[in-house]
């Protein structure tokens, strides 16, 4: 049994044992004692609180771009310069070169599009999950190996939107509590140097897995498996509150390499690429969702922050500007 699972049965055993003597008073004093069904079921139809709502896939996208505000610039020079002071005491400091350049903000020149932001959606409700059963049983939406390369001592990508499991629509459990299927979905981190080695470190949010470092021997982005770092499995990863932030990614040796992913529990999220555009597939053919728009310096630049920004899925144009650069 998973550490959540044991945790939710320690929280929720006394509740139960709780009801039941509740229920057992009560249900005396009804017609038929069938107490239970009228204290868990409200008389207007709705779901007893707590209870997961499946939501529909569909074959609708959202796309749009994130682009950071004219006259808006970050501080390249100081980031550069917290480099160059990390960099230099490291014994690694010429082969590593290539670092001394910052990643954190990607921004192109012409269009102002931001790379490497995370964007996602989620049901409009928090007792309402995505039923991608299907998507994940036919693999797709989603790339079923996902490699974190370490070119040059910094990850690429920075940041990672993974897909490592969803609720069972069978028997999906309570909103506190969901039940996860995994999808299968495996993501690798391995090192393409010879000479250099990374201990690639995960600091997962309580509920997402466990924490993990391996240091990497040689292993390559063609053939992740044979060598490479298991984020997958080491961390045990699986979907957790969002809200807790991002599993953060470092390496023990080389104290600048900074890196995140966020664990989705479905496949309808992606990162903006080098224009900062983004489009999200299979979201529902109708209704609303709430979009989540996150820069690892800006944070979530969307309207209503960590809590998302409610949209229609109508409104299938999204574009966002980062106004702050922090
Ligand atoms: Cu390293």
């Amino acid at each position: 049994m998973s550490r959540w699972a044991r945790t939710a049965g320690l929280v929720l055993m006394p509740v139960l044992l709780l009801s039941v003597a509740l229920l057992g008073c009560s249900g005396d004093k009804k017609k038929g004692g069938d107490g239970k069904k009228e204290d868990t079921k409200k008389d207007d139809g709705e779901p007893p609180a707590g209870a997961m709502t499946p939501v529909k896939v569909g074959a609708n996208s959202i796309a749009g771009t994130v682009k950071l505000k004219e006259g808006v610039e970050p501080d390249y020079d100081a980031l550069n310069a917290d480099l160059k002071k990390r960099i230099d005491k490291n014994t690694n400091r010429a082969a590593c070169k290539e670092a001394y350049q910052q990643t954190a903000w990607i921004v192109d020149k012409s269009s102002r599009g931001v790379k490497n932001v995370a964007v996602w959606v989620m049901p409009e409700k928090e007792t309402e999950f995505f039923d991608v059963k299907e998507l994940a049983e036919k693999k797709q939406g989603f790339e079923p190996v996902v490699v974190l390369d370490q070119p040059h001592c910094h990850f690429e990508p920075r940041i990672l939107v993974l897909f490592p499991g969803y609720v069972n629509p069978a028997n999906p459990g309570d909103a506190s509590s969901p039940n996860y299927l995994k999808s299968g979905q495996l993501c690798y981190a391995v090192n393409p140097e010879t000479s250099i080695s990374h201990n690639t470190k995960l600091s997962i949010p309580f509920g997402g897995g466990q924490d993990a470092n391996k240091t990497l021997t040689h292993s390559t982005k063609s053939q992740p498996e044979k060598g490479g770092f298991n984020l997958t499995a080491e961390g045990k990863l699986k979907p957790y509150d969002l809200s807790k932030g991002p599993i953060k990614i470092s390496c023990n040796i080389h104290d600048w390499m900074e890196g995140a992913a966020w664990s989705l529990p479905h496949p309808l999220g992606t990162t903006t690429n080098e224009q900062g555009a983004f489009k999200i597939q299979n979201v529902p053919d109708s209704g609303k969702v709430r979009i989540f728009v996150w820069h690892e310096k800006a944070k979530f630049v969307n309207k209503g922050g960590k809590e998302g920004e409610v949209i229609d899925v109508k409104d299938a144009k999204q574009d966002f500007t980062i106004a702050d650069v922090k």
